[in-house]
């Protein structure tokens, strides 16, 4: 149903999720602190997102128009900062100031702080209601925005979402994208060891999503289920999107280690070099 991608859409979007990838790196190395893993893991959505889907414009942050981008798990503020800037939403050398005193990059997404970051978010279970409430508001006004949150599967173990996706599915938020980044892992280990959400898909669709499976890190595909999600007028999409924690770093992939943990010096030399950068660190 989704319309084709563009057939040189991988090309065009990889270069940039790499480049959002090192940044990803070296902001954590510098800071010393912040989400590596779940960054990495959701940067392929949030490019697809950022740099083809959302219709947003960096000289127009405040457009009612604009579609609105709900970053629910928002300790992957790194990699929303860093696409957010290779867009033009900021500088980019201000990405080395995160989760520094004064800085308008905090560790989690503050909406009083930034062009483009809708809700602040952070306290996890909460992004999806304020998501939800963004859409209603558009419906109730006529405007024609869409709206889209990106999740986290651990996240998914908080009630409220359940209770705001609910609500999305009772009133058939046809301008509402749920996007769940599947990785498998939270703080300490797996979802499914620690309290098990699947099927998730399943529960999407009980609870009235049009419910697509997704690999998370092939733009084709992404890119399809947006476009199908658009097209879909009754009510409510929800994506899966199978994604691997640490993505694109051979040794933060499946480590639920890496969750709240920065590379250190020799750790984030390696990473930039296997995301083909020159394995050179910032100063701290
Ligand atoms: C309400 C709440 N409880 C606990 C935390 C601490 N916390 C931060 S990230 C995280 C794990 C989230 O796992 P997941 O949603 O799977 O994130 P991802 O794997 O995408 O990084 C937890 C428990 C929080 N931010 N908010
Ligand atoms: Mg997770």
């Amino acid at each position: 149903m989704g319309e084709e991608p563009s057939p040189d859409a991988a090309d065009v979007l990889e270069p940039t999720a790499r480049e959002i990838r090192r940044e990803v790196i070296r902001m954590t190395y510098v800071a010393g602190s912040g989400h590596p893993g779940g960054s990495l893991s959701a940067t392929d959505l949030l490019t697809a997102l950022v740099f083809r889907e959302l219709k947003i414009d960096p000289a127009r942050p405040d457009d009612p128009d604009r579609d609105r981008l709900v970053l629910s798990k928002g300790h992957a503020a790194p990699a929303l900062y860093a696409a957010l800037a290779l867009r033009g939403f900021l500088p980019r050398e201000e990405l080395l100031t995160l989760r520094k005193l004064g800085s308008r990059l905090q560790g989690h997404v503050d909406r009083n702080k930034l062009p483009f970051i809708e809700a602040s978010t952070g306290c996890l279970g909460q992004g999806i209601g304020m998501a939800v409430g963004m859409a209603l508001d558009a419906r109730l006004a006529g405007r024609s925005n869409r709206v889209y949150a990106v999740l986290g599967d651990g996240e998914c173990q908080a009630g409220p979402t359940w209770e705001a996706l609910m609500a999305g599915g009772h009133f058939r938020l046809s301008n509402l994208v749920a996007i769940l980044d599947r990785n498998g892992l939270e703080t300490d280990g797996s979802t499914e060891s620690i309290m098990g959400i699947e099927p998730i898909a399943d529960k999407f669709r009980a609870f009235r999503y049009h419910t697509l499976e997704v690999d998370g890190h092939s733009f084709p595909e992404i890119l399809r289920a947006l476009s199908e999600a658009r097209q879909w007028k009754d009510g409510p999409t929800a994506i899966v999107a199978r994604t691997v924690k640490g993505k694109g770093v051979s040794f933060m992939e499946g480590q639920h280690s890496f969750h709240g943990k920065p590379p250190n010096e020799a750790e984030a030399k390696r990473a930039l070099a296997e995301l083909g950068a020159p394995p050179e660190v910032p100063p701290r």
